[in-house]
């Protein structure tokens, strides 16, 4: 704890602020880490227990489905179950409330847990999917809720409509990203003055261009995480720290620069 009394006390934070204060077209975009402190493991820091001996990378994927769709079902209700538990964190919370004092933010994510939704944040583009919506395997029936099979004892269950394997509304990997998510994402990020990048290796394409396209128009990108990520190299300001103590505390800064 430093004297001022804050957990987080690094000279870069004031700029941030200033930048994120002066914003009139902020992008949030950001990836597990900043699920983590909500009790959500991330993709690259392997789980413990039952599923610390699986790669999501070789899960995430309709061949792992279609070879194996109970177990990778089960996988995701393992996932599903720990995301139901989570609150959104104080992280969460921060991002939420930039919206209520910046002209316009939008939150791009490529996260499934809802979380962003569940703190406040009203114009979120999930990149992949949602964990909370399902669809059949073929695709041509889409839109259904956890209500809508929980009669069905069969795991995975079956499409009320067709008959076919149920399968989570989520992008796996080498499946193409909806393209409605895709276009208004790359707008977004094109079209932004900051970007506020949070909790994501950036290895994952093409979500992990957003940071890119951003800083190729202009924009400022302030990027925040406990460790050096791949993106660190094209943001302006790197804030290492985990989200849910550098956000509450930029969010801070930027309220006393806009009451300034
Ligand atoms: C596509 C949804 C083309 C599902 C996800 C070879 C073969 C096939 C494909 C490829 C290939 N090479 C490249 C590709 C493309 C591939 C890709 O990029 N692969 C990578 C591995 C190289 N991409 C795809 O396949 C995409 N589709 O390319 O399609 C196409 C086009 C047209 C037609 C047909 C096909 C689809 C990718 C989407 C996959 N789905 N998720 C599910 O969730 O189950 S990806 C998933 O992994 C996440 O959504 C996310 O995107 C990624 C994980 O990244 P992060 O979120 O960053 O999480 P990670 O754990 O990596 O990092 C966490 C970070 O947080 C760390 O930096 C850590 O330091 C930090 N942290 C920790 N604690 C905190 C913290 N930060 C803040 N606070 C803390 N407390």
């Amino acid at each position: 704890m430093s004297e001022g009394g804050s957990t987080f006390d690094d000279p870069r934070l004031q700029p941030a602020a200033r930048a994120l204060a002066r914003s009139r077209r902020l992008v949030v975009f950001t990836g597990a880490g900043v699920s983590k402190e909500s009790g959500i493991a991330t993709f690259r820091e392997p789980e413990t227990g039952l599923w610390a001996r699986f790669d999501p990378m070789k899960l995430a994927t309709p061949e792992a489905y279609r070879r194996d769709p109970e177990f990778v079902w089960s996988w995701y209700e393992h996932r599903f179950g720990a995301a139901a538990a989570a609150e959104p964190n104080a992280g969460h919370q921060a991002i939420a409330e930039l919206e209520r004092l910046l002209p316009r933010v939008a939150v791009v994510t490529q996260n499934i847990d809802g979380l962003h939704q569940r703190a406040g944040s009203s114009d979120v583009v999930e990149l992949h999917g949602s964990m909370h919506r399902f669809k059949c395997l073929p695709g041509t029936h889409t839109g259904f809720a956890r209500a809508d099979f929980a009669g069905q004892t069969q795991k995975p269950p079956r499409c009320p409509d067709c008959g076919e394997l149920l399968r989570p509304d989520v992008v796996w990997f080498g499946e193409a990203l909806p393209g409605a998510a895709i276009d208004r994402a790359q707008a977004l990020s094109a079209g932004c003055d900051v970007m506020l990048v949070v909790g994501t290796s950036g290895v994952v394409y093409p979500a992990a261009a957003m940071p890119q396209l951003a800083a190729q128009a202009g924009a400022l990108v302030i990027d925040v995480n406990p460790e050096r990520d791949a993106l660190a190299a094209s943001a302006a300001i790197f804030l290492r720290g985990p989200g849910g103590v550098v956000l509450p505390e930029l969010v801070a800064a930027v309220r006393e620069h806009l009451a300034a």
